[in-house]
């Protein structure tokens, strides 16, 4: 796809960045485990961490365009590191950014772009995952605070967070309707993070428990308005969706880079050069043109939102897309490489592992469906 001269110029910036330095540290945070802390500084020190937040409040004042080819050249490497810096711009600032108080944008925005602290999102819990109006997580007004009860599950860097965006309700009986939607910060008495979890892939990725006990939080900390949370998280959702698109999509961009290398490299098989066996060439033709396909998707979804216009069906049919087809092209990368594809000799098995978290988080593709088809044929 044509980019413009101002995005091409930053794909190459960031491309820079993702070779040189996130690159070489993939494996090791996939293997061991381990945070990305020292690429966090340095996406910070980059203004990676904001980009479509104005510079008033700490962003880099670009746009959403850019912050996809940035989620998408990082998660080409790094699935772990890209999902950082989507869960941290699109969960944590965006709501805040879009819905925040000037107060609130002041004390938790401007640290959260600036990279001094780190954003999370408190939506999914042991029983509302895909039924988000499903919260149980309560929020009572007792006097001038909000008296906050409940756990959340799978939360991506939520046992790191600095500041957290989270949903809870003032009635479990009331539906979305009750749902309001409050930052909690790290250290708040009677919050702490839970259990960690030990998943299959974006292993360098935290993802954990939240857990309320009666924690007391002050009026100021609601964001947005009482029973309007539910709205300000879909919201939150449809943008997030263009990031774990880009993600998918950097991915599957990293596994057909990886089987064109490796075909490339003359490798035989069965006596016979690789790139001139039809089977292969048809696998790379199809991996080719479906990542080129979504990235288009992609990049329509993320300029819409740049020009404000409604974008969630087409974030929902970017991310449904990316997730899909990054799977199989992921799946076909390892078919390419034989049984070095399995090993951890070559990317792709990690490859395969982190794309398929892109089916599954921030809505499965059931719910993407959904959202299409609600989209389309109305509810
Ligand atoms: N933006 C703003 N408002 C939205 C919205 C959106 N994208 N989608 C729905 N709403 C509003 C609706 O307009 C409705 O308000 P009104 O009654 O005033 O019109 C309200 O929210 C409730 O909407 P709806 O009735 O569609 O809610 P449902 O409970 O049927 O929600 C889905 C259905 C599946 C869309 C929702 O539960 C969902 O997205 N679930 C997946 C959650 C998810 O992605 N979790 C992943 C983990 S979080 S990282």
């Amino acid at each position: 796809m044509i980019l413009d001269e101002k995005h091409k110029e930053f794909r190459k910036k960031v491309k820079e960045f993702a070779d040189k330095e996130v690159a070489p540290r993939a494996k090791e945070l996939d293997m061991n485990s381990e945070f990305p802390w020292d690429l966090i500084k340095r996406m910070a020190e980059l203004e990676l961490l904001a980009l479509y937040v104005p510079k008033e409040y700490g962003g880099a004042g670009l746009d959403v365009f850019s912050y996809a080819i940035a989620v998408e050249e990082i998660g080409r490497v790094c699935g772990s590191t890209g999902i950082f810096l989507a869960a941290h711009s699109s969960l944590g600032v965006y709501p805040v950014y879009h819905s925040g108080t000037e107060e609130q944008k002041q004390k938790y925005l401007i640290p959260m772009a600036r990279g001094e602290k780190i954003g999370s999102f408190g939506l999914t819990e042991p029983n509302a995952g895909s039924d988000a109006a499903g919260t149980q997580t309560t929020a009572k007004l007792i006097g001038d605070k909000y008296i906050v009860n409940g756990t959340k599950r799978f939360i991506t860097s939520g046992g790191v967070a600095d500041i957290i965006v989270f949903t809870a309700t003032k009635d479990p009986s009331l539906g979305y309707a009750g749902i309001s939607a409050f930052i909690v910060e790290k250290g708040t008495p009677g919050f702490s993070p839970g259990k960690e979890e030990d998943k299959l892939g974006l292993r360098g990725s935290m993802t954990s428990e939240l857990v309320f006990e009666d924690c007391a939080l002050p009026k100021d900390n609601l964001l947005g308005k009482e029973g309007e949370g539910f709205k300000v998280f879909m919201g939150t959702l449809d943008g997030g969706r263009i990031s774990i698109g880009a993600l998918a999509l950097g991915i599957a961009q990293g596994a057909l880079d990886a089987s064109v290398k490796f075909v490339k490299e003359n490798k035989k098989s069965s006596g016979r050069l690789m790139k001139k066996m039809q089977s292969i060439q048809s696998r790379i033709a199809e991996m080719a043109t479906e990542v080129e396909a979504a990235r288009l998707l992609i990049y329509q979804a993320a300029m819409l939102k740049d020009n404000d216009l409604p974008f969630t069906k087409e974030s929902a049919m970017a991310k449904y897309y990316a997730s899909i087809i990054g799977t199989k092209a992921c799946d076909m990368a390892i078919t390419i490489h034989g049984m070095l594809g399995l090993t951890n000799e070559y990317p792709v098995e990690r490859f395969l592992r982190d794309e398929k978290l892109m089916e599954i988080g921030e809505g499965t593709s059931e719910i993407q469906k959904i959202v299409i088809a609600r989209q389309i044929l109305g509810k």
